[in-house]
């Protein structure tokens, strides 16, 4: 018995220390880089902002970095690169809102030219352009010696830092674990910040993880080119491709049309005289409508952005649907 317990309590912390690796670099399996020609990419990068930071936070006299132009930003994942320097930032927005669908929602690209040479960043979302919210992120490189200039880490010990992955793979991020963030709109998201993270472990520069650990990035990096350098961002889910919307149900001979929708939709195949009713219910499963069906149009103009259940009682049969109000 106590040997069983022994047993039990040895499997737990080995899963809890095994539970720590993160997603693999290009090419292993379990890798979550997406190739730049991926047909995920509906849309990229239609402006940019940058405020360049230092060559070397430790040594300010070497002024601010100037590595390539904000143009080469937008559109498509082509290795040309503006450099941030150390903490330097830079927020992109895009021609349609970008929105919360079923997995990642965007990836973010550097040009690294190794799997283990990686420049890390900050990334942030917003749906007002004024307030941004930072995806939590991790590093669980060691802290006891600086990577150096050209030193490496691991892929596998970095989650939703922006630089994961080589160059032409996007490190991606999905805004399903921002959804509850008051304040944020996450099918409505306008702009997405990159701050390069300063990877020194001297306490007067480093910056830190969700959990409080200093990242450990290679530091310095005292040229033009220095901090993480931003190429793209790809979009995977925006307004007028979100996606997730094809687990609704195909089977019920009780339709629904659009899904998409600007102020209301239509129940096809309801018959007078049954009595059907209708729930609505947001993400978070708050009921928004719950009734009888008097008529086969249901208005909800009224509805904020975003997704959806919609549930249709026939009888003893429950039908869902997932609708996206534009
Ligand atoms: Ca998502
Ligand atoms: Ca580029």
């Amino acid at each position: 018995m106590y040997l069983k317990l022994a047993l039990i309590h040895l499997i737990i912390i080995n899963s809890i220390f095994c539970y720590s690796q993160f997603a693999p670099k290009v090419g292993e399996s379990g890798s979550t880089a997406i190739y730049k020609d991926s047909s995920l990419f509906i849309s990229w990068v239609k402006d940019c902002q940058v405020t360049r930071g230092f060559v070397d936070i430790s040594n300010i006299s070497l002024g601010y970095v100037d590595y390539g132009q904000v143009a080469d930003v937008k559109a498509k994942a082509d290795n040309l690169t503006v450099s941030l320097g150390d903490g330097g930032v830079a927020v992109v927005s895009f021609d349609k809102p970008i929105v919360n669908g079923n997995g990642y929602d965007f990836a973010v690209f550097e040009n690294s030219f190794s799997d283990s040479f990686l420049e890390l960043a900050y990334v942030e979302v917003s749906s007002d352009g004024l307030n941004f919210y930072r995806f939590n992120s991790t590093s669980q490189t060691q802290t006891n010696s600086q990577i150096a200039t050209f030193g490496e880490i691991e892929t596998i010990n970095i989650n939703n830092l922006a630089g994961k992955y080589r160059g032409l793979y996007g490190t991606p991020f999905d805004l399903e674990e921002l959804k509850d963030k008051a304040g944020l709109d996450v099918y409505n998201i306008s702009h997405i910040k990159i701050i390069d993270v300063v990877g020194s472990i001297n306490s007067q520069f480093a910056n830190y993880d969700y959990n409080g650990n200093i990242i450990n990035d290679p530091f310095p990096t005292p040229f033009p080119q220095g901090g993480f350098d931003l190429d793209a961002v790809g979009v995977i889910h925006n307004t007028d491709f979100p996606g997730a919307i094809n687990d609704n149900n195909i089977e019920s001979s009780i339709k629904i049309f659009p899904t998409l929708i600007s102020n209301g939709f239509y129940i096809e195949n309801i018959f007078e005289g049954n009595d059907i009713q209708i729930s609505i219910s947001d993400l978070r499963g708050k009921v928004l409508i719950n009734k009888y069906l008097a008529e086969s149009y249901i208005d909800i103009s009224c509805f904020k952005k975003g997704f959806y259940f919609v549930k249709i009682y026939s009888g003893e049969i429950t039908n869902s649907y997932k609708i996206l109000k534009l």
